[in-house]
């Protein structure tokens, strides 16, 4: 595509600021506490800069740690580090100093930039890791923002001109752990390159967002989700984005009315909780604002995408995405939707569906989906890498069957395939059924071992507000899936939960779950 080719020097920070210059008064980034105007968050990412490379003594290529919830300082923080050719290496706020430890080896970080509510674990982290040489802090007391430490002590004599690091357009800007469902999380390298093609792919050709829109959303800044969504997509069309550091599915709704949001990035889950609270009191929210809503981080299911449908009237737009592709990579525009198939690779990016060998499979035939486009995998140091990357292709892991049309229709994580007295079953396809009965609120299925059939279909279920767990509903919810779907396909086995374990990124952890089972 003409539009993702750029200059062989390029550094995307400036890019993204390069809105600065056009629109200077206009709000870019909404905080909790404070709001910056393009101008402003100029102003801020080059002070920052100054600090960087004076105070820290960063050079171009050094990978420093970024640790806060969502802020206009936080994404004030990444663009500063891009703009002196350092590499962010963004973390999630719920880690704890262990898994900061294995980050901080992974990947080699000299230098971080931390909120002060998250400090503690990145002390204990940072003295069994002294490749990290030094932290300094933002936000906090007034009386921290004194302190040397202190990002903003050390920001206000800085002047707020700086000459961005004249970085190429393939060198590593970026390090996105993966959640690490299962063993050593793995870190993915992305280029400034990567980076404009995400905000050039996707927005452009299903969002299709323009500077008018007030993009809001839950999903983390250490998520790549969050942080194309929440910043770099805003920021390169010169939008509005509501930065919330804390939220639930009550705020989040109304976040969404007090600032009028027009587009809305979060996980299935989330919008299934918002669906509730909304049912429970239909006109309290006033969601009219809303224009997009994006749909990623797990399956979307069918229930879910039609109750969204009639409380606002959007089409949900679902996308498949990856750390590893940094974002989405398979969609469809809100016109386009095909309900119950994720969609087609969104222009620039191919994608085919592999057997086990590698090679590829008839239509209507289920195998494990595979991508290439402008964005790829790229685990640093890391053996998986064959295994993620085979003859240029992508392999995610996902299970996906293609139509005739070309459309991408999910079938599972390659892992939560369940095989039941010699029968394929996908989790969440069961899930999907159980979803569609009132009395639930969310579930998973895992797949159980039992002596005489393999694996059973074991059921771990959250009710619905007014349900009460009991043997008679279980039968309810069994000859339900029975009716629905395939027989053979009908858990076996219900546990009710009050809670599922999921990842802070609303992915369910169904290993937790099978090993429970
Ligand atoms: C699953 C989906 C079905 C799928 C992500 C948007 O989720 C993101 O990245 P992760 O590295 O996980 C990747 C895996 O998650 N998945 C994501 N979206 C969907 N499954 N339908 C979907 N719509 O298993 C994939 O392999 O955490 C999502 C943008 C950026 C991201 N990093």
């Amino acid at each position: 595509l003409p539009h993702l080719h750029y200059p062989a020097q390029l550094n995307c920070a400036q890019e993204l600021l390069q809105q600065a210059s056009a629109q200077s008064d206009k709000v870019a980034l909404i905080g909790a506490e404070n709001n910056l105007t393009y101008a402003q968050l100029r102003q801020q990412v080059n002070q920052i800069s100054h600090v960087l490379v004076e105070q820290l003594h960063v050079i171009p290529g050094n990978r420093v740690l970024l640790r806060g919830a969502n802020s206009p300082m936080l994404v004030a923080c990444i663009l500063a580090v891009w703009q002196v050719g350092c590499i962010a290496v963004p973390s999630m706020p719920m880690l704890r100093a262990k898994e900061l430890g294995v980050m901080i080896e992974q990947a080699q970080i000299s230098a971080a930039l931390c909120s002060e509510a998250l400090k503690d674990e990145l002390l204990t982290a940072q003295s069994e890791h002294p490749v990290l040489r030094q932290i300094m802090y933002y936000g906090g007391t007034p009386a921290q923002q004194q302190l040397p430490s202190s990002l903003h002590a050390a920001m206000k004599d800085k002047s707020s001109q700086f000459k961005p690091v004249a970085t190429s357009l393939e060198d590593v800007c970026l390090i996105g752990f993966t959640s690490g469902t299962t063993g050593k999380p793995k870190a993915t390298a992305h280029f400034h390159r990567d980076v404009m093609a995400i905000c050039d792919c996707f927005p452009v050709s299903t969002l299709r967002s323009q500077a008018e829109d007030i993009f809001i959303g839950t999903p983390p800044l250490a998520f790549t989700f969050g942080l194309g969504g929440l910043a770099l997509f805003p920021l390169r069309v010169g939008a509005t984005a509501v930065l919330l550091e804390k939220y639930t599915p009550e705020t989040l709704l109304q976040a969404i009315q007090q600032h009028r949001a027009t587009i809305c990035f979060t996980a299935p889950t989330f919008y299934r909780q918002m669906t509730a609270i909304m049912l429970q009191a239909a006109s309290k929210f006033d969601l009219s604002s809303l224009r997009k809503t994006v749909s990623a981080g797990e399956a979307l299911p069918a229930a879910t995408r039609a109750t969204w449908q009639t409380l606002t009237g959007l089409r949900m737009i679902d996308g498949i995405g990856a750390t590893e592709m940094l974002h989405i990579f398979i969609s469809a525009a809100d016109d386009e939707v095909r309900a119950g198939a994720t969609g087609k690779p969104i222009p620039g990016y191919q994608a085919t569906i592999l057997d086990g060998e590698g090679n590829p499979v008839p239509v209507g035939v289920v195998g494990r989906l595979a991508v290439k486009g402008p964005t790829g995998c790229r685990y640093l140091a890391d053996p998986r890498q064959a295994n993620y990357v085979c003859n240029g292709w992508n392999v995610t892991g996902d299970a996906y069957v293609m139509d005739d049309d070309g459309y991408f229709w999910y079938r599972a994580r390659t892992d939560d395939m369940i095989i039941s007295a010699g029968y394929n079953i996908a989790a969440p396809e069961v899930e999907e059924v159980l979803l569609q009965h009132p009395a639930v609120a969310e579930c998973a299925v895992v797949g159980c071992p039992d002596e005489e059939r393999g694996q059973i279909v074991k059921a771990y279920v959250v009710l619905a507000a007014d349900f009460e767990p009991n043997s008679a509903l279980e039968k309810t919810l069994q000859e339900f899936v029975k009716a629905t779907i395939a027989p053979y396909k009908y858990p076996r086995s219900i546990e009710f939960k009050t809670t599922l374990p999921r990842t802070d990124t609303g992915k369910l952890q169904r290993f937790r779950l099978r090993e429970c089972a």
